[in-house]
């Protein structure tokens, strides 16, 4: 019996099996793809980058990694983090317990966990880690016909390892998420017509990309110590803080010289423009309203303007993209925008696509339409602990104890699971405090003689209700449409999935239940 399996093999499963090598475990990464890297393996889509900046969306664990590597550019692109992730696996010898191309189909608890693959093998292990991810679990909106369709379609986040040519086609694209945003300017330079089909406008802020140069990363590498110590310290694992200056007590002169500085310097950091922008309407407002100004100056079409301003979220309550000429976009003569909230899609043709307003002719259609998030990943696998099956204890949403842990599933943890901070941070981050605190966990269970590890349903209860009343803090349940809550697929319950409060006090609240010997947690 192995003393742990890890079912991933992208950020969180790479550093699990580095950490757990480093406690003398013996662990094998099962991983689905056949290569390493998780997110960034199978989102090859045009456009696909980062939208947290290179220096920082990277491990921290070790100085040398961080003292060598060079990045290209202020965001990197997917195949950029795809060839640092396998530098990782090689540099630290990962590979040789890893096995590509084995999908884990089924974990059934019983003294032990017993993980069988697609193919049929079994293998057991003392521990569980998931490192799934949040968002690998592509969401294909079940629309009638699209097995009629001539023409080929794609799903962003399982795209073709070949290159995808667009060069005289009409292509179709669904989803203004962050990867719509990201990929619609790519595809519009080779399309010879790109129709977007929008169901919900949103706001996006330009991300000013831009080659990084020598000066600038020495300075990084000199002050490396100094960032991932902030990143630490922050709500969202980014290495700056909130303003101390809220919007609302701000006049509205200086407000808008503000919020254009942040707009000129461009990024995630725009929502850092005041520290009330996710707490009062009314200063969430002022932001929304500044960047609904823009699009009405960029985009030169009053009309298809109108239709591309948000008006049914808060700013940054869905997760805010960030753009390389998105709106600007709409303004070239062969790209055109149907609102499908107004005439909703009747069905796929074998031509096209139908609304209820017309049919568009395509050649090509992509699904930019994002993920059955965070629970999607791990209800993909069946797993079945003391009590039951995963599936039926996550009927009504995800439940669990600080995201780390399920009562009824003992020695399985989830790393990034539901209620931990997860998807609202920069995810490197977020993942090195969960991989560093299961192996604090290991080592005190192997330190004390102990076997197993399970979370109270009571701590379960309670923390719940924690990351409940930490999301009712801020206006984050205020979109109403967004995957944080389940949204984005029909039928999925309603119920926000990640924790608010912040990643830099949720690490200090990991810390202190595992310095009071492991409270709320069940240890033999
Ligand atoms: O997915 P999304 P995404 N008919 O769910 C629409 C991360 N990410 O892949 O809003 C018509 O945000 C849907 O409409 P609506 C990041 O965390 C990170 O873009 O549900 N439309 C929406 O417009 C991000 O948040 C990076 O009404 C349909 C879109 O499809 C997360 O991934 C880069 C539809 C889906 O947007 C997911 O982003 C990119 C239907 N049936 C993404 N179904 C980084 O930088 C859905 N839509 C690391």
């Amino acid at each position: 019996m192995l003393d742990a399996i890890v079912i991933g093999a992208g950020f969180s499963g790479l550093y699990a099996l580095h950490r757990l090598r480093g406690l003398g475990m013996s662990a094998q990464v099962l991983e689905a793809g056949d290569g390493v890297g998780g997110t960034w393996y199978w989102n090859r889509y045009p456009g696909a980058r980062c939208d947290s900046e290179s220096y920082y969306y990277s491990f921290s664990f070790d100085d040398d990694l961080q003292q060598e590597w060079r990045w290209s550019e202020r965001y990197p692109r997917q195949p950029e983090i795809l060839a640092y992730l396998n530098h990782v696996a090689d540099r630290f010898d990962l590979r040789r317990d890893i096995r590509l191309s084995t999908r884990v189909t089924s974990a059934v608890f019983d003294d032990g966990w017993t993980v069988t693959t697609e193919s049929g093998e079994r293998l057991r292990a003392r521990f569980l880690i998931t490192a799934v991810g949040c968002l690998s679990s592509a969401n294909v909106p079940d629309l009638p016909g699209l097995d009629r369709f001539a023409g080929d379609w794609y799903h962003t986040g399982r795209w073709p390892h070949e290159d995808v040519d667009f060069t005289g086609k009409r292509v179709g694209v669904i989803g203004t998420g962050s990867t719509g945003i990201q990929a619609i300017p790519v595809i519009a330079e080779q399309a010879a017509h790109l129709t977007v089909f929008q169901r919900t406008p949103n706001f996006s802020v330009p991300a000013r990309n831009a080659p990084l140069d020598e000066e600038f990363q020495t300075s990084v590498r000199a002050r490396y110590a100094e960032i991932r110590a902030l990143q630490r310290e922050t709500g969202n694992g980014h290495p700056f803080h909130l303003s101390p200056h809220n919007a609302v007590d701000t006049p509205p002169e200086k407000r808008r010289e503000v919020y254009e500085a942040a707009w000129q310097r461009g990024g995630l950091r725009f929502r850092a423009a005041f520290n009330d922008l996710l707490s009062s309407e009314e200063a969430n407002d002022t932001a929304a309203e500044f960047i609904r100004d823009k699009i009405r100056e960029t985009v030169r079409d009053p009309e298809v303007a109108e239709r591309l301003l948000p008006h049914d979220h808060p700013f940054a309550a869905k997760r805010p993209p960030i753009d390389t000429g998105y709106f600007e976009t709409y303004n070239r003569p062969h790209v055109s925008l149907v609102d499908v909230r107004a005439a909703p899609i009747v069905e796929i043709t074998r031509d096209g696509l139908r609304t209820t307003a017309g049919e568009y002719p395509l050649d090509a259609l992509v699904f930019a339409t994002g993920f059955d998030a965070m629970t999607g990943p791990l209800l993909g696998i069946d797993i079945r602990g003391t009590g039951g099956s995963l599936a039926d204890k996550w009927r009504d949403g995800p439940v669990g104890y600080l995201g780390l842990q399920v009562a009824g599933f003992p020695n399985l943890f989830t790393i990034t699971g539901p209620g931990s901070p997860s998807v609202l941070t920069n995810m490197p981050t977020s993942i090195e405090q969960h991989v560093d605190w299961i192996a604090r966990c290991l080592r005190h269970l192997r330190d004390h003689g102990l076997s197993r590890i399970e979370a109270t349903e009571r701590a379960e209860r309670a923390w719940g209700r924690e990351v409940r009343e930490a999301a009712d803090r801020t206006l984050l349940p205020k979109a109403r449409s967004s995957w944080y809550l389940g949204a984005n697929v029909p039928g999925k319950p309603r119920v926000f999935m990640p924790y608010a409060g912040g990643l830099a006090h949720y690490a200090r609240l990991c810390d202190d239940i595992a310095t009071r010997d492991y409270e709320g947690f069940r240890l033999s």
